[in-house]
């Protein structure tokens, strides 16, 4: 059971006939193209929180010099979205513009009064830059919340023991090939520490892990879906995989589901510029119905819509864990 809002005019599909998956996708699918803005090459690994009775959204798109930047995005119905053709400007706490946010896979949480993004952003290499705002049009940033090299930082939706908590992956300079997930805790969203090591790369994904959505509150824990990746001869396959984490002590795992959820097995997932790609970044959820919708990037180029629902898919990592 979903602890949290109801959400009536979450986007949704009944599991097709015949389909046994635990997570199925959307028919439409890919909900947004590739070159959906002028002079986008792609627009993929991408968050969407629900915000006044319509959706809004924090879109990556890299353009046609292969420079990566994000923008804001708006919608009625979390499929139909309009994203706006200019990146996102940012704010230092005196109301200076700093420039543009620059940088790849964005989340988007709302703690308490405000929305935080995340997202890999540049400083001597990849870490987490964060920034904030109220209304989700102005947007302040924060300093970067660790030290290169690190990605998929990703908050929870509330603060636990009174801090706020952030997973990460510490990584490299290039395609990192390993990594296991961490979270770390902040009393003030500033100063990152009391570090925990939280799941290692195993199984289907031995090569790495990394948080994926903002953590989702249940009856029987936080429900954490996450991207792990396999190395074969061809390159890596990014499928996505489910956990249990305790309640209060997140980086204590209860069951940890042992094979994947969601693999890319359709042509906009195993075609694009990085093929075999499913990667998500953001999730909406009902608790009324316990229907979660997963927005994911596929083959880093589009963004695809999935379904599953809360009581399945823990009845089935707990029938599946390892
Ligand atoms: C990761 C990030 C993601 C991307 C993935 C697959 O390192 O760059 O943005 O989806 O690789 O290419």
């Amino acid at each position: 059971m979903i602890i949290g809002a109801n959400l009536p005019n979450i986007p949704w599909e009944d599991r097709p006939e015949g389909c046994n998956d635990i997570v199925w996708r959307y028919s439409g699918n890919p909900i947004i193209k590739r070159n959906q803005i002028p002079g986008a090459n792609s627009i993929f690994n991408s968050a969407v929180v629900a915000k006044d009775g319509a959706f809004v959204g924090i879109f990556r798109s890299d353009d046609t010099a292969m420079e990566q930047h994000l923008f804001l995005g708006k919608s009625k119905d979390a499929i139909n979205w309009e994203i706006e053709h200019s990146p996102l400007p940012l704010y230092d706490k005196d109301d200076n513009c700093i420039g543009v946010a620059c940088g790849y896979d964005p989340r988007v949480c709302f703690i308490e009064d405000r929305y935080y993004v995340t997202w890999c952003t540049q400083y001597h290499g990849a870490t987490i830059g964060v920034a904030y705002s109220y209304d989700f049009k102005k947007f302040y940033r924060l300093e970067n919340a660790f030290l290169p090299f690190n990605r998929n930082g990703v908050m929870f939706p509330e603060k636990i023991g009174g801090r706020f908590l952030m997973f990460s992956r510490p990584s490299d300079n290039g395609h990192t090939p390993f990594g296991d997930m961490y979270i770390s805790q902040s009393p003030d969203m500033e100063f990152w520490g009391y570090h925990r090591f939280v799941m290692n790369a195993q199984g289907w994904a031995w090569t790495k892990i990394g948080a994926g959505p903002i953590p989702i509150k249940t009856d029987e824990g936080w429900l954490l879906i996450f991207h792990g990746v396999g190395t074969t001869c061809n390159g890596m396959i990014y499928s996505m995989g489910a956990a249990i984490l305790d309640i209060d002590e997140p980086w204590k795992v209860k069951y940890r589901c042992k094979p994947y959820i969601f693999h890319p097995t359709e042509l906009y997932e195993c075609v694009g510029d990085v093929p075999n790609v499913t990667f998500p970044c953001a999730t909406l959820t009902d608790a009324a119905t316990g229907r979660i919708a997963i927005y994911y990037g596929a083959a880093d180029t589009v963004v695809g819509l999935a379904f599953t629902q809360v009581d399945e898919l823990i009845k089935f990592i707990k029938d599946n864990k390892c």
